[in-house]
């Protein structure tokens, strides 16, 4: 073995291993709501050596990476067994994304690739690429993954290489291990975001949509929909109702859609979503909560004004500036939920809170009311109350 070979070789994995055990920490006060982290808790870094570098010397004298990996970006989340898994999606320096299961201890840090990605079953119709799922653990008792499949549209005119077509595909498991790709949700609009309810509802199984015009313009699609379909093994999109409506200078004006399957609790449904404005510097994406009844949960029963996380400091550059993304939660046993975003469409971040303090928030922040006076007139009414607060300690 030559000597640029090992000294490469061992300097590479040191500095891998001391970046997957590195110790995360919650950066306090915060504003009470979420705790952000120090440290993203993946990142193209984070990909196993072995996948990137040939570590056979007499092929690789160079120790150089043969596959590059580009970012690691919008995973969706389960805990399994006691771990805390990420469906990560991976991005290769070549543009093409794929998943793989990144797996922690305490769902912070330590987050280490299992040995292979997942190489997810074509169907007869290739991907040109797949990306963003969203992991559900349905009452059927399957784990299904709803993904986006991306392929180009062949009505394009010559040369136009940049008309695509997006739409939902599914798998299903019961070991994170071996999946069984199903047929593509059909749906007569492209579908991007789509996340399955993890209960049946009258029988059947729910779908969050988001019925778009053309594969970036969500168009007349007037936000995040539902429909209800009766098999998996073959779900037809006909009736879409919308959820969770757009509106004129909101943070979801161009768009928005379901993150990842909503968590239940003694309240109501607690979603999570993104919402899209345009601006002079492109498009920004931000995370935003509402919430929907437990009765009937295509019904909108809370819904806070404004960002809930919005793109800062390093999060706000990277290969698609100014976006924040999420398709990953995670609540566990005692309350805690870790909630894992992307920056940027480059880096994967975790945030802790709780049941009871998303639930607090979505109850008790005020409505976007569409108008900068009645902006104005809600913090009136809280600077009122507390002048007399502060005055009353006088
Ligand atoms: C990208 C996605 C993006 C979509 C719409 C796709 O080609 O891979 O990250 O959301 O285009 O802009
Ligand atoms: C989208 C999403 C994401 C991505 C975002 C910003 O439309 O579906 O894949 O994070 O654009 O590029």
């Amino acid at each position: 073995m030559n000597m640029l070979f090992k000294e490469r070789l061992n300097a590479i994995n040191s500095k891998y291993e001391q970046l997957i055990s590195l110790e995360n920490v919650a950066l306090l006060p915060g504003n009470g709501i979420y705790e952000r982290y120090k440290n993203p808790v993946l990142t193209a870094a984070h990909t196993p050596p072995f996948w990137r570098y040939d570590l056979d010397p007499e092929t690789n004298p160079f120790m150089m990476e043969r596959i590059g990996i580009n970012a690691t970006m919008n995973s969706a989340a389960i805990k399994w067994q006691g771990k805390y898994l990420l469906m990560v999606r991976v991005e290769g320096a070549d543009r093409k994304s794929f998943f793989a299961i990144a797996e922690s201890p305490n769902g912070i840090d330590n987050f280490r690739f299992w040995n292979y990605p997942v190489l997810i079953p074509e169907n007869n119709d290739p991907a040109t690429n797949v990306y963003d799922m969203r992991l559900t653990l349905h009452e059927d008792g399957w784990i299904y993954g709803i993904f986006c499949v991306e392929r180009f549209d062949d009505t394009a005119e010559p040369g136009d290489l940049s008309k695509a077509k997006a739409s939902a595909g599914v798998v299903r498991t019961k070991d994170l291990i071996h999946w069984e790709r199903l047929p593509d949700v059909e749906s007569k609009s492209q579908q991007r975001n789509v996340a399955l309810h993890p209960e049946f509802v009258n029988g059947k199984y729910a779908l969050y949509t988001r019925p778009q015009d053309s594969f970036i313009n969500a168009g007349s699609g007037l936000g995040i929909g539902w429909a209800l379909v009766d098999d998996m093994n073959k779900a037809v999109i006909t009736d879409e109702k919308i959820v969770d409506q757009r509106y004129y200078h909101t943070i979801k004006e161009l768009k928005n859609g379901e993150g990842p399957a909503p968590i239940k609790t003694s309240h109501g449904w607690l979603h999570l979503a993104h919402g899209v404005r345009a601006c002079a510097a492109g498009l920004r994406y931000v995370l935003y909560l509402y919430m929907t009844s437990l009765e009937d949960p295509s019904r909108l029963i809370a819904s806070p004004g404004g960002y809930f996380m919005a793109p800062e400091g390093e999060e706000r550059v990277g290969d698609v500036s100014n976006v924040l993304f999420s398709n990953g939660w995670i609540a566990d046993d005692d309350g805690t939920v870790f909630i894992y975003y992307a920056s940027s469409d480059t880096r994967m971040h975790v945030a802790t809170s709780t049941v009871d303090r998303l639930v607090d928030y979505c109850l008790k922040t005020p409505e976007d009311e569409l108008l900068s006076f009645r902006s104005v007139q809600a913090l009136y009414g809280q600077i009122d109350r507390n002048i007399q607060l502060l005055n009353a300690l006088k």
